[in-house]
């Protein structure tokens, strides 16, 4: 007759058995700069949209003087619905309208000057382009921000304390009327020559201190609390260095921010961030269909490609930044047709590229697991489709390899790699390889993942596909790996 063992000795060496293999371990501590509440909200957007459109488009010009009168405002079909339809079936999040250009027109019925549509033509000078977007957007569960240009080559008093007071009071206005607003645009661009209410003289002005910007962003997060700011200097947003979309192969959303204000002629050095850097101001894309940033009918068929726009799709969100493109309305208010073709068709070749992820299917290992196998921290965090979860090495590791293996041979042209960047941006190398025969093929290599960075190579086919961080700033995270298949064309 076999021998009893006492149940209770069984239950200790199990749970003695099950305490080796998973310690228990928090999360890891952050590292460097982290983002916000707002940043982390602002990063899921990934992509929306610019609205360009004022008197420029009416006068075939990208900068007006300030001098253009009112009258020629006039859009004979302006649908706001149209461009927030179009925006949502292209998989925007959002729209960011110039609310007021360099030109100083305002596209909403400013009761601080008569430069606007109020008193122009169109709809009989009741009309609000603002508004009007502001409802379309609701209708059509999009997001809404504001461009509203510092550079006012209309207003008498630009270049003097006045016009910073009057910039002030029009932000206002735009931050109590419109509802939530998730983005406010402050560009770079200023000084130089203008009407200034008939003076038509040069006013230079020192970027560095005229425009207060500490006191002017202040109002945002007492108006808007939760919405981020663009400018070169942020500070919750900031430009990518170049109108291309192309964010840079390594870019790190940390920049060190003291010194660095809207219009800095040093800037572009400074886009690519640093791993040091004190500030958490990630880069948004923006970028235009056209030529322009305006609508100009000499440019109509210089709509960019299907092909140009995935480039710039890979290089910009593929990069872990966010994409603005500007889609500007003609003459008649409205899209045209070919941006609305081509944007569609982009779309619909990222929706099917994207389609199936089929790192879902796999099963995700590690010998790096925070904590050992078993963890909170486990490898299948990496495709478990949440993008809460991740995989995480202990803290003195700082390189570690996530194997994905799949029950049959799967045949994949593209992986998609994640940090969980509220614990801060890590990763600085990583490769990823495939199982070819019984030995390793690399198919992509990089140096920043951030929030996600995609990578394409020629398909192949594999059971095995190894992720490898092979250097970070402290003990990495991956939230996702996955792997994709683009149809044949
Ligand atoms: C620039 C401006 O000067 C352009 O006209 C455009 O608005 C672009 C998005 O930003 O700085």
């Amino acid at each position: 007759m076999a021998r009893r063992v006492p149940v209770t000795l069984v239950l200790v060496l199990a749970a003695t058995l099950a305490m080796s293999a998973q310690r228990i371990v928090g999360p890891p501590a952050p590292a460097g700069a982290v983002p916000s509440a707002r940043q982390l909200a602002w990063h899921d957007l990934q992509f929306y949209g610019f609205i360009h459109f004022t008197v420029n488009t009416f006068t075939d010009k990208e900068w007006g003087y300030g001098d253009e009168p009112e009258s020629i405002f006039n859009p004979t079909a302006l649908d706001a619905r149209q461009w927030a339809r179009v925006a949502r079936d292209a998989g925007m999040k959002g729209l960011i309208i110039t609310a007021k250009h360099h030109d100083g027109f305002c596209l909403w019925p400013s009761q601080f000057t008569t430069h606007s549509v109020a008193h122009s033509p169109w709809r009989d000078g009741r009309g609000d382009v603002v508004g009007e977007l502001a409802q379309a957007c609701r209708e059509y569960g999009l997001k809404l921000g504001i461009y509203l240009s510092p550079w006012d080559r209309n207003h008498a008093e630009y270049g003097r304390p006045a016009y910073l007071e009057y910039y002030r009071k029009q932000l206002r206005e735009l931050l109590t009327r419109y509802g939530p607003i998730f983005e406010v645009w402050f560009d770079g661009a200023n000084g130089g020559d203008g009407y200034y209410g008939g003076a038509r003289e040069p006013r230079r002005i020192d970027n560095t201190t005229y425009y207060d910007w500490d006191n002017t962003r202040a109002i945002v997060r007492e108006l808007q609390p939760q919405a981020v700011m663009f400018s070169d200097a942020g500070p919750d947003v900031r430009w990518v260095g170049n109108e291309r979309g192309v964010a840079f192969e390594t870019s790190w959303y940390a920049i060190n921010r003291a010194g660095i204000f809207p219009g800095d002629p040093t800037y572009v050095k400074k886009a690519a961030g640093r791993p040091d850097g004190t500030d958490w101001v990630p880069p948004e894309v923006d970028v235009s269909i056209r030529p322009g940033w305006f609508y100009h009918e000499a440019e109509d068929a210089k709509v960019k490609t299907v092909d140009e726009l995935v480039r710039i799709y890979e290089q910009s969100i593929g990069r872990g930044a966010n994409l603005l493109l500007n889609l500007p309305p003609d003459r008649r208010g409205l899209i045209p047709d070919t941006d609305v073709e081509r944007l569609t068709a982009f779309a619909r070749r990222i929706a099917d590229t994207y389609a199936v992820d089929l790192a879902r299917q796999a099963r995700a290992s590690s010998e790096q697991t925070r904590g050992g196998a078993g963890s909170s921290f486990a490898a299948a965090c990496v495709n478990d489709g949440d993008p809460q979860s991740y995989w995480a090495t202990d803290d003195t590791v700082t390189a570690g390899t996530v194997t994905l293996a799949w029950p049959a041979a799967v045949t994949l042209d593209r992986v998609v790699l994640g940090e969980a960047i509220a614990l801060g941006q890590r990763v600085s190398a990583w490769t990823v390889e495939a199982d070819v025969s019984g030995a390793w093929r690399p198919l992509a290599s990089g140096t920043t993942i951030g929030v996600r960075r995609m990578a394409s190579f020629e398909p192949v086919t594999t059971a095995r596909l190894r992720v490898s961080i092979t250097s970070a700033l402290a003990c990495p995270t991956l939230t996702t790996v996955s792997a994709y298949l683009a149809p044949t064309r």
